[in-house]
């Protein structure tokens, strides 16, 4: 296995090194930056046949005598809301999974003459002298080609973190065409693959923006609690450009003022000692505002400091044992029943995490909206946040390896800065093999080297309850690597009781915490029916399996955390069932699930919602 992994890795260096123009991670903190917004209605085509390359949708030809005609223009047709999900906002769209090209025009320079009314355009002001440009798109899902005035200016795969190209040198004087074409078709080697149990939302799901930065500038930055002292931060900074420079660090409440120098490829570190440093925590979520400079031009961030470690089977914040009181949701907004993708929808999800008491979110399945990951900083809410490893991944495929190491990579340079997340989840539910522990080994290896200060873990779902020893036992060597391991159990729902639940007892990699991922049952909101027979989809069986759980974990000596599945009901196409399911997972606790059975009445909405969310939801088409 070793061979076979140090090969791997060794291939996976090759093939990074030849694919051609991918997307650069996005720079750090990019809404601490001089960014402009782009969002709004996009001109869109529907294209499931990809005939937008052939045909050269993206050069937005007008016919320019007698004899020409094109049979495409992205005036007058289709608009979308951006950020958003497609299949939310157009009946046709629904259960959409191919190309759709987005367009919209970038009029630069305040001389420029303006588009005609109806055409979706953004003016943009020309760029100063030495000033460069970047276009950002905080997630598209899940494959994106971008094209700016004709020409493909760069590609992109992965539903759910962020990416850039440099356009200054792109945009010209007046006015510039921009299409993004997009593709959510599910393929064996994407991640996730063919099947998930979430809706496969498609579109420019979260912000587009310019961003503005002088010629060299901060493009990364790490600051963190030095994991060996509560009285240390540690700060490595990257430029944009291998120069040696000079970046100070500022912290005025802790009297910080320090310059770094950067050697020749524009990197440094540095420590600095601190006294009386509040730390962050979940019952005091304390944040510094923290300046960055770089050649005059400051950059603002507000940063937490903590210190999450483990401790044989438990798990300390600032020291302190914590357990895990955790729940999951999807991004989505039930009520809407599309992708969350505005602050608004950040909150109304983590406020409910709020009332329930939680001090921690596992972001299901992926990484969630920066609104999402910020707020609940603020909110004192821990994190566990993970890569789309979701069952089903080609682990024998190099090039679906190097997508999750991409993937991991750009999810961790975006929320590093983030003292909320204390977890980084690598997989879920994945087997055993050797193909499967090389791929996660080199990932957790490279997770490892970009960040020592948080805990890696991983979900199974392969412990069983062995009649021989009378106790659940989970048999996978990879669990070994981990800091954290944790298990999605559906006892009473996929397994049956084999005896008394409060009898029951767990022998699972004793020598580490071990979280409880998932658990739970699907149940209609306000059906009523035998709290001992599944069938009955009833808020009483759903009850019943809760306490026979907790009886159950009682007894798991590891236990560090649990998490039941999930905070909301959500849509997916993997529930058949015709009456209790339509589409949706019903697993949701929530109490906003008192839209469960009217949850495809848009005319419901304002009852349901209480009018709170109502009005921060873009309206649909
Ligand atoms: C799981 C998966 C989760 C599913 C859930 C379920 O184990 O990790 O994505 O939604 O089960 O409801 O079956």
């Amino acid at each position: 296995m070793k061979r076979f992994h140090t090969l791997l890795t060794a291939v996976l260096l090759c093939t990074a090194a030849a694919i051609p123009a991918a997307a650069q991670p996005a720079m750090t903190n990019v809404y601490g930056r001089d960014c402009q917004l782009l969002n709004g209605k996009w001109a869109a085509i529907i294209d499931p046949y990809d005939q937008g390359v052939p045909k050269e949708i993206f050069l937005n030809r007008t016919p320019q005598n007698d004899t020409e005609f094109f049979e495409y223009a992205f005036e007058g047709g289709l608009r979308l809301e951006v950020p958003g999900d497609w299949n939310s906002q157009s009946p046709e769209l629904k259960y959409y999974e191919g190309t759709v090209w987005y367009a919209r025009h970038l009029v630069v320079g305040t001389g420029a003459a303006q588009p005609a009314e109806g055409v979706c355009a953004t003016a943009v002001e020309a760029p100063c002298d030495g000033e460069r440009m970047f276009l950002y798109f905080g997630a598209v899902n899940y494959r994106c080609n971008v094209y700016l005035n004709g020409k493909k200016i760069c590609t992109h795969e992965g539903g759910f973190t962020p990416f850039e190209v440099e356009v200054g040198g792109l945009l010209r004087d007046g006015d510039n065409f921009l299409a993004v074409e997009v593709d959510n078709r599910r393929r064996p080697d994407a991640i996730p693959a063919m099947a998930f149990d979430w809706w496969n939302y498609g579109g420019i799901t979260r912000d587009v923006m310019i961003v503005r930065t002088p010629k060299t500038f901060i493009r990364d930055y790490f600051l963190r609690l030095d994991k060996a002292s509560d009285s240390r931060l540690l700060l490595s900074v990257d430029l944009s450009e291998p120069v040696a420079g000079e970046v100070s660090l500022q912290i005025p409440e802790l009297g910080i003022d320090r310059t770094l120098r950067t050697d020749a490829q524009g990197h440094g570190e540095t420590s600095i000692d601190v006294k009386k440093l509040k730390l962050w925590s979940p019952e005091a979520p304390y944040l510094y505002d923290v300046r960055l400079v770089c050649g005059g031009s400051p950059l603002d961030d507000r940063i937490g400091f903590r210190r999450i470690t483990v401790d044989g089977t438990k798990i300390l914040v600032n020291g302190r044992e914590t357990f895990m009181r955790s729940i999951s949701f999807h991004e989505e907004i039930p009520q809407r029943m599309g992708r969350a993708c505005s602050r608004a929808d950040a909150r109304m999800l983590l406020a409910e995490v709020q009332d329930l008491g939680a001090n921690m979110v596992r972001l299901a399945h992926y990484p969630q909206n920066e609104y999402t990951v910020r707020m609940a900083e603020e909110m004192g809410i821990l994190l566990w946040e993970e890569i789309p490893i979701w069952q089903g991944i080609d682990f024998t495929d190099r090039a679906t390896a190097e997508k999750a190491h991409a993937m991991l990579r750009e999810m961790i340079a975006r929320d590093k800065n983030r003292c909320a997340i204390g977890f980084w989840g690598i997989a879920n539910e994945t087997r055993p093999s050797a193909a499967r522990d090389a791929f996660l080994t080199s990932l957790l290896e490279a997770g490892r080297a970009l960040d020592e200060s948080r805990l890696f873990v991983a979900a199974f779902d392969n412990a069983y309850y062995m009649e021989k020893s009378d106790r659940f036992e989970m048999h996978d060597d990879f669990t070994r690597l981990l800091d954290v391991v944790a298990v999605n159990k559906y006892m009473g729902w996929y397994a049956p009781w084999p005896k008394d639940p409060g009898t029951i007892h767990w022998d699972i990699c004793t020598d580490k915490p071990l979280i409880i991922s998932e658990f739970g049952c699907e149940a209609q909101y306000g059906q009523h029916g035998d709290r001992h027979r599944a069938s009955s989809w009833s808020e009483e069986y759903q009850e019943q399996l809760y306490i026979d759980n907790l009886a159950m974990f009682a007894n798991i000596p590891n236990l560090a955390g649990i998490s039941p599945w999930i905070l909301f009901d959500f849509r997916s196409p993997y529930r058949f069932h015709p009456t209790n399911q339509e589409g949706w997972n019903r697993k949701g606790l929530g109490p906003r699930t008192a839209q469960k059975s009217v949850a495809c009445d848009p005319r419901l909405l304002p009852l349901e919602t209480g009018g709170a969310i109502e009005k921060e939801i873009t309206p649909n088409h």
